[in-house]
């Protein structure tokens, strides 16, 4: 929930969230930062007390309780890499900074030495010891750095938090990491990490190497998305996802865009033509590779703009309102998560291509999908394991009281006819059947 103040992330687990099966919530991060409009203040840490742009600590913990309330676990982006970029001013909480000099928090010794901003990933000495963005890097590999984020993290599991996404985690040792998380008591239960390493070619820094810390966010499914369904690659080679060198399936966490891809050039994004995010948003919750995310943001005008509404997150029926998108609502991405809730870890079946840019499979005997990514319509007969009967098409519609809002299907004898209109896609499971 890309920006959405604590406060309107806690109406939404109630609302929609917790009803439609998500299983966590994942909010923008929660301790005071620099002030100013733009969404990545947020990144600019100037102290751990958890007053941001996005409510205070009480705001904070309401909303974990009330998610919480609601079936739905808790993320936190979590920025343990760095301080501030800006080189003095007032934190969020009130509190005043310079850059490397945070008062009551660090001082100069708590940096790194190397002041400048990273010129060459091909160093990993740069890209760990060096400024992400010109912003403040802090010397994790000390004891009180250690120590101190750790005591943040802490706070936060106390608070209630189920999870942490560490920001750019690329650019801090792998040790480093398991240090700080090794001081923090879980309080019996288990914590999900997902690490930001972004996969670059030949770059020392990879993926792979942050896998025993918890799962790595893997960078290159989102590029193979964006080119197959961009139509420069076949989608037709994306069936099996292992075996390409990436994060592991039980390791990866996968998503269609986050808050920085959606805002670079050639990536997928929910403004893209041709329907091309909803169905690469079909794809990833269907296909079994990965932990997928799904993102949830606002329309801009410059990459810079922050949230819009006062930060106020807001949705209306199946879309968004106030300039939010609500994607975590839309028609297909919701039925869709309903279809992965009820195939769990059914293994892929009755594959078919009718095209490069078509295709067809099932999972187990749970659940079955048909992606059109072609401008024509597609008429075909597939074979699938579902049981005989009639099902509903939970991509362009839902089953509401026993009734299909959407297109009904029906299985007979191991097999289901389809016709799919250009870049549309279906997919029914045992969860929508209607007789
Ligand atoms: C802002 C201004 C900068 C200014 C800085 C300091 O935009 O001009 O120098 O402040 O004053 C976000 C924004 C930044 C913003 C920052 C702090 O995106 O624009 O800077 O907040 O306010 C690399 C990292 C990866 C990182 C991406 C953006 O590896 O960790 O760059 N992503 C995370 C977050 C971002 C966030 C930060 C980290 C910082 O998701 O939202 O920045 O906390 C190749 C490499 C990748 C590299 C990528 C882009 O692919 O392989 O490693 O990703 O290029 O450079
Ligand atoms: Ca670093």
């Amino acid at each position: 929930m890309f920006q959405w103040s604590y406060a309107s992330v806690a109406a939404e687990c109630t609302n929609f969230i917790g009803p439609a099966g998500y299983g966590y919530v994942s909010v923008s991060p929660p301790q005071e930062h620099i002030q100013g409009n733009q969404w990545w203040t947020d990144y600019q840490a100037v102290s751990y007390n958890l007053v941001s742009k996005h409510g205070d600590r009480n705001a904070f913990q309401s909303m974990i309780n009330t998610c919480h309330s609601a079936g739905v676990l808790v993320i936190v982006d979590t920025v343990w890499n760095h301080m501030s970029g800006q080189t003095s001013g007032t934190g969020t909480a009130g509190s005043s900074f310079q850059k490397y000099v945070y008062p009551g928090t660090y001082t100069g010794w708590d940096f790194h030495s190397c002041h400048h901003g990273i010129n060459n990933y091909n160093n990993a000495t740069e890209v760990q010891f060096c400024e992400l963005a010109g912003l403040a890097d802090l010397a994790t590999e000390t004891d009180y750095v250690r120590g101190r984020l750790a005591q943040y993290g802490q706070d936060l599991i106390n608070l209630g938090v189920d999870g942490l996404r560490l920001d750019a985690a690329k650019h801090m040792p792998v040790a480093d990491i398991q240090n700080i998380l090794s001081r923090i008591n879980k309080n019996g239960k288990s914590i999900y990490i997902t690490q930001e390493v972004v996969f670059g070619s030949g770059q020392p820094v990879t993926p792979n190497q942050y896998t025993p810390v918890g799962d790595v966010q893997e960078f290159r499914y989102t590029d193979a998305l964006a080119s197959a369904f961009f139509g420069t690659t076949k989608l037709s080679n994306l069936q099996t996802l292992d075996g390409r060198g990436w994060v592991s399936s039980s390791k990866a966490n996968v998503f269609v865009a986050n808050h920085d891809t959606e805002r670079n050039p050639g990536t997928l994004k929910p403004t893209s033509a041709k329907n091309a995010y909803t169905l690469a948003s079909v794809f990833s919750l269907a296909h079994p590779f990965g932990t997928p995310t799904v993102l949830s943001g606002f329309s801009y005008s410059t990459t810079d703009d922050g949230g819009p509404n006062n930060g106020y997150g807001t949705c209306s029926g199946n879309g968004g309102a106030n300039g939010w998108l609500c994607q975590h609502r839309w028609t297909a991405i919701s039925g869709m998560v309903g279809f992965r809730n009820k195939v769990g870890k059914a293994a892929m079946t009755n594959w078919s291509a009718g095209s490069s840019q078509r295709i067809s499979f099932g999972r187990g005997s749970l659940g079955h999908v048909a992606i059109n990514n072609q401008d024509s319509t597609w008429s075909v007969k597939v074979k699938t394991s579902l049981p005989n009967g009639k099902y509903c098409d939970v991509v362009g519609g839902a089953r509401s009281g026993g009734k299909c809002t959407g297109t009904t299907y029906t299985v007979s004898g191991g097999y289901v006819t389809l016709k799919l209109g250009a870049r549309s896609a279906m997919a029914i499971h045992t969860g929508a059947k209607l007789s």
